[in-house]
């Protein structure tokens, strides 16, 4: 697989290399009005802009075969995994808000709010992996998933670019994948914070990984 329209340069995976997939928080918390995200204080309309382009990278990724992960910023109903420093910055998680009763508890696995939107929803066969951090690869089993498929690659859509797609791909990158973000399959409630995360990934000669539009990707993977 080769998409040459990557930035900073091509995006190339060797014959013996093997791409995954990872779909990083696509969860009602953050894209619904009165969930997490707009708990926040922010405008979470915006996020939604970036679902048909990841939806149809997933429905490439499924054709092509890849391994294919969802994660979701999930705590455990006891918060047992919540830190005191992240509980005390967001006193909101785990929460139910005022008049929003059918929505559950903020950020907790199993709740109306943990769902994945619909427009990319998991199909059996592929791995949900629920993460208590920012990042995919803190406290969660997705190094071993990974490194058990012989994946070297990844391809990232998700939401919010700075904050948890950010923080997962530097993860990635330390462990030692080539990670390419689809740029339009990534959203953030700041839209500068989207464009200057983009350009510190591929900066200085993509010293965190690639970015590429979903066009690309998919013509890629077809
Ligand atoms: N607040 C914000 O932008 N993001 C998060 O809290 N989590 C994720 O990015 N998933």
């Amino acid at each position: 697989m080769r998409i040459e329209e990557a930035e900073p340069y091509p995006f190339a995976v060797p014959l013996e290399g093997r791409v995954a997939l990872l779909m990083i928080d696509w969860q009602r918390d953050f894209l619904d009005v009165g969930g997490f995200g707009h708990s926040l204080g922010n405008k979470v309309a915006p996020l939604r802009a970036a679902l048909p382009a990841a939806a149809a990278v997933l429905h490439a990724a499924r054709r092509a075969g890849l391994f294919v992960v969802h994660t979701l910023e999930a705590h455990r109903p006891d918060l047992s995994d919540l830190v005191s420093a992240k509980k005390r910055r967001c006193p909101a998680i785990g929460e139910v808000l005022d008049g929003q009763v059918e929505r559950g508890r903020l950020l907790i696995a199993g709740e109306p709010g943990n769902a994945i939107v619909p427009e990319v929803a998991p199909v059996p066969g592929e791995l949900i992996l629920h993460k208590p951090g920012k990042g995919a690869f803190y406290s969660t089993t997705l190094h071993t998933e990974l490194r058990a498929r012989g994946i070297t690659h990844l391809l990232v859509t998700g939401v919010t670019t700075e904050v948890c797609v950010q923080t997962t791909l530097r993860e990635a990158n330390d462990r030692g994948y080539d990670c390419l973000v689809v740029s339009d399959a990534t959203e953030s409630y700041f839209a500068h914070f989207k464009k200057a995360t983009l350009e510190m990934v591929v900066a200085q000669g993509a010293i965190v990984g690639w970015a590429a539009r979903s066009e690309a990707v998919v013509a890629a993977l077809s």
